[in-house]
């Protein structure tokens, strides 16, 4: 490891540690190092306030603050160049008159998107792009794909017995996952703005969309219901998170309900990505059922996809689970007899 990657992975733990608390905006983090010792540390910690490299400045200590302007600065994302609730970083940087920056991966936003690296060279200052840059987007997995892609990251998820079915043969519900998985899943529905579920799940399975078994916040409730047949009285309804219904019959608001009229004649995806992108909805996890799951399949519009499959449960004749068509696998997770796959969607 050169001293390079060593100070951006210190750069990528510390913007780990805004997580949950910086969305819509990206996790960031920054160090600033003079010969081999560090002498600052920041990161993004909250929506609307500063930026990593201004906290990351401003921890400097007083008998230090002579050699900012010979230390490198190393940060997760390309400094902003741009007035939004903050001034802009790269500005702060040259006033400074650091003359090395070592930057993780360009920020895909559109206001910046190169600009704040212009701004540091045509100011004279030297910078190094790209150090463990894939682990960097890696990071900000989601505001990358919101602003590469111009909708949401979507995580798609479910549990299937060993023999790939969803449900019992007349759709009844059965409990594939165990609770340690039950704790994934909700520490996924945390991480994750929004959670969507089509009409038949909503019905059949009444859940209730929240997180309660993991630290951290609910997700916004989406559900796909486009005759409006699922009662208010249902659990996707409850009162512990706002929710959104796409439907064809109405658009109006009722208290945390907001009810978003679709036009009956086109393609239900489309419309819906793009009410949540305009609403900035940067990630949905996608719990079913498999018509749903299938038909983000069918179209390629899907970036992760986590199963659980309970290696010790056979459903016969039952109701088949979706099934991928492509994706790598990324990760395996053996919790007792649930093992849980990830893949990636790498077309
Ligand atoms: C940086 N360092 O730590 C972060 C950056 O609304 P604002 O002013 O907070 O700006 C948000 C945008 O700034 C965000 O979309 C992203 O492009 C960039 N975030 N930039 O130099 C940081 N968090
Ligand atoms: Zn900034």
């Amino acid at each position: 490891m050169t001293d390079h990657h060593y100070y951006m992975s210190r750069c990528i733990q510390l913007a780990r540690l805004g997580a949950g608390n910086v969305a819509p905006n990206p996790l960031v983090g920054s160090v600033l190092v003079y010969g081999d010792r560090i002498i600052g540390e920041g990161f993004h910690q909250q929506y609307g306030q500063p930026h990593a490299e201004v906290n990351c400045l401003a921890s400097v200590a007083g008998q230090d603050s002579a050699y900012i302007a010979d230390s490198i600065l190393y940060v997760s994302l390309e400094p902003c160049a741009h007035f939004g609730k903050t001034p802009p970083c790269a500005d702060m940087v040259i006033r400074h008159g650091i003359k090395t920056v070592v930057i993780g991966c360009r920020d895909p936003f559109p206001q910046v998107n190169g600009k704040g690296i212009e701004k540091l060279r045509a100011a004279g200052v030297k910078v190094i792009l790209g150090v463990l840059e894939k682990e960097c987007i890696e990071l900000n997995k989601r505001f990358f794909c919101f602003h590469q892609k111009k909708r949401p990251f979507i995580a798609l998820k479910w549990a299937q017995s060993a023999n790939s079915c969803l449900a019992g043969p007349n759709l009844e519900r059965i409990k594939i996952s165990n609770g340690i998985a039950d704790r994934l899943v909700h520490r996924w529905r945390s991480e994750e703005a929004a959670i969507m579920v089509g009409t038949t799940t909503a019905l059949v399975d009444n859940p209730s969309l929240t997180n309660r078994l993991w630290y951290g916040k609910n997700p916004l409730r989406v559900l796909l219901d486009k005759d409006l047949k699922v009662p208010d009285t249902h659990l996707v309804f409850s009162g512990d998170a706002p929710t959104l219904v796409f439907n064809t019959k109405k658009s109006a608001v009722a208290g945390h309900v907001r009810y978003i009229k679709i036009d009956a004649a086109k393609l239900v995806l489309p419309q819906v990505l793009e009410h949540l992108s305009a609403l900035q909805v940067q990630s949905v996890l996608v719990e079913g059922g498999t018509k749903l799951l299938q038909s983000f399949i069918a179209t390629n519009c899907w970036d992760e996809a986590r199963v659980i499959t309970n290696q010790q449960l056979v459903l016969e004749n039952g109701y088949p689970a979706p099934s991928l068509n492509s994706g790598e696998l990324v990760e395996t997770i053996q919790l007792l007899d649930n093992l849980v796959t990830i893949y990636q969607n790498t077309t």
